[in-house]
């Protein structure tokens, strides 16, 4: 314990020193006094961290979207104010690339394999250029031959401070499908995409069939039409209007839709000459607006109320634990004794209680199981008729003397990643589901346990009651495999057997199908492992996660109060002369925090 009343105000300055931010200030103050109390205030003091972190994690992330070409890297650059991202006449991004604030300039390359992510720190912009082509582009890096996953770039940029994080991606439509794929994954966690067309040609069926994808991943979604410099204004009223209706009626939007009309090369033909007047011209100006000041400022607004509110509830709760040590002082020993005593008789049923719900817990997990090894052998049977039908399909079409298995192996191998890249998100998303469901009850038992520890302690204290803000203890343990998977897909070269030639051309599709199908089951096994391997995994770990989680909550709230009250009462045994200097301590601390909780509700 190293707090003292004079150093009090001291460590609330310095706590908050060079901040300018309140809520972070408050924060912080509240940390720092609660981090020289005891253990169970010391606790509490940690989970302060989180919130900060959380306030500086809140990012805006904002994706770019288009078909290739469409000047999306180009864009970036405008908004950045530098020429960082590679671009070009010809099809270039190939990994998606997201741009974060910092102070100093840095490149980190993550790879799909299990090679270790590189870290660069490029001497100036120029560096940096170079370090990207090396990797993001399908020049530097063809077909993505050294399995770049993604590329994080860091950067002192003015617009990143606003709490943005910019997303560059490969462009769809190109040659290269999995780069599409790749982008509709992370999709789900970005607040807002900007989908960029170009006059030259208005909108493609390919963007179209895209944007029908992107749709139902992203909240807020906005047009950019760019290269308006080939246009003239009546020109560029005419491809938006088409573009607008194309949107409504081939796209499914309904609403009002957002579209800027801008020229990303004159923006960073501005950005470069440092040209105020143009880079409001090239239409720069209404998008930064818009996006940066407008969106971001609104998820800004809304995570600090969240936070706030959190910061709140741990500040009730931290003084709730020092009104119980203030009052563990204040009583007769004799009276606090017996108190004691009372309190621990209810915590006796406290821990029967707990004690049946890890073994209830222990059941469910095995049901989770059992459910998982039945679902697999489903898509099993699923996956093979799919595949099958693929292949009988193929040679119903064609003529059956020329029939051959490469082709047949072919029609399986494109038919395999885009089935089981659809299986894995719904499968995925389906044991979420289903875990998040099955431990709800278990979360609720627990929490009520915690309520009945608090109550029965306010009540035989004699102190306020407040209940504590329960956090959600349900968090999937593993990260989103589907990303970075490689789904088998290559059936193995079979040899034309001899006999083959001397049955009916008919009877000798029968046998090549035949083969054909014992090697799709053996691929369809394979397949489904990779699927249901990560998440048996899964379900374990989130379980034993779970479970301990629950614990050390009980433990904490059984720390702070029958804890709290039983040191309280070894010390005054032991050395009560010291008790008046602790208890002047605590109250000051109580009210210090009282200071902080009025800031924090205004
Ligand atoms: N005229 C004109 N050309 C532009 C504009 N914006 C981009 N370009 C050009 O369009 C070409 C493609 O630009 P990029 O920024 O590489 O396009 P991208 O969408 O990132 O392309 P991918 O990475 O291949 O998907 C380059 O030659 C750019 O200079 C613009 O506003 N006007
Ligand atoms: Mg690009």
């Amino acid at each position: 314990m190293s707090f003292d009343k004079g150093n009090l105000t001291q460590n609330i300055l310095n706590s908050g020193k060079g901040l300018s931010d309140s809520l972070l200030q408050a924060i912080s103050s509240a940390q720092a006094i609660l981090g020289g109390l005891e253990s169970e205030q010391q606790k509490l003091a940690g989970k302060f961290d989180e919130l900060k972190s959380r306030l500086k994690e809140g990012r805006f992330h904002l994706a770019v979207l288009g078909q290739f070409k469409r000047g999306k890297s180009t864009f970036l650059n405008a908004l950045l104010g530098e020429e960082i991202l590679p671009t070009s006449v010809i099809p270039l991004t190939a990994i998606p690339t997201f741009i974060f604030w910092e102070s100093a300039r840095r490149l980190r390359v993550v790879f799909s394999d299990e090679k270790a992510p590189i870290e660069r720190q490029p001497a100036d912009n120029a560096e940096l250029a170079e370090l990207l082509k090396e990797y993001v582009t399908e020049a530097g890096n063809p077909k993505n031959q050294r399995n770049v996953s993604l590329v994080e770039v860091f950067l002192p940029s003015p617009i990143l401070q606003k709490n943005v994080v910019l997303i560059d991606t490969p462009g769809i439509g190109s040659t290269f499908r999995h780069n599409t794929e790749a982008t509709l994954n992370f999709l789900p966690q970005c607040d807002a995409a900007l989908f960029l067309v170009s006059a030259d040609p208005p909108v493609t069926e390919v963007e179209i069939e895209f944007l029908k994808e992107v749709k139902t991943k992203v909240a807020r979604l906005f047009f950019l039409l760019n290269k308006v410099d080939y246009l003239d204004v009546g020109e560029q009223e005419i491809v938006e209007k088409f573009l607008v209706d194309v949107l409504k009626t081939q796209g499914g939007f309904t609403d009002n839709v957002d579209v800027f009309r801008v020229s990303a090369r004159r923006g960073l033909a501005a950005r470069m000459a440092n040209d105020q007047a143009l880079w409001q011209n090239s239409g720069m100006q209404a998008v930064e607006n818009h996006l940066i000041e407008f969106l971001a400022s609104e998820k800004s607004g809304t995570l600090r109320k969240a936070i706030s509110g959190k910061a709140l509830a741990l500040v009730i709760e931290a003084q709730m634990t020092l009104e119980l040590r203030i009052k563990a002082m204040q009583m007769p020993l004799a009276d606090l004794e017996q108190r004691l005593t009372l309190f621990e008789k209810d915590l006796q049923e406290v821990e029967q209680e707990r004690i049946v719900s890890h073994d209830l817990l222990k059941g469910a997990n095995r049901r989770m199981h059992e459910f998982l090894e039945e679902y697999s052998a489903k898509l099993r049977e699923k996956a093979e008729l799919y595949l099958q039908s693929l292949i009988i399909n193929t040679i119903e079409k064609s003529d059956d003397a020329k029939i051959d298995e490469d082709s047949l192996s072919e029609v399986v191998a494109r038919g395999i990643p885009g089935y089981f890249e659809h299986e894995v998100g719904a499968t995925a998303a389906l044991f979420q589901e289903k875990m998040r469901a099955t431990l709800h009850p278990f979360q609720n038992r627990t929490n009520s346990l915690i309520e009945q520890i608090r109550k029965t302690a306010a009540q035989i204290f004699e102190i306020p009651y407040q209940a504590p803000e329960f956090e959600d203890a349900f968090k999937v343990v593993e990260k989103p495999y589907w990303v970075t998977h490689k789904w088998s897909s290559n059936l193995k070269t079979v040899t034309e057997s001899i006999v083959d030639r001397f049955y009916s051309a008919e009877n000798r599709a029968k046998r090549i199908q035949q083969r054909i199908f014992a090697q799709v089951k053996n691929l369809v096994i394979q397949n489904v492992e990779n699927i249901r391997w990560p998440i048996y995994q899964s379900i374990d770990q989130t379980f034993l996660h779970f479970g301990s989680e629950l614990d050390s909550r009980l433990r904490d709230t059984l720390e702070a109060t029958h804890g709290a009250i039983k040191a309280t009462l070894a010390r005054r045994k032991s050395r009560e002369d010291e008790t008046a200097q602790s208890l002047k301590m605590f109250c000051a601390a109580d009210e210090e925090l009282g200071r902080i909780r009025e800031t924090l509700l205004s």
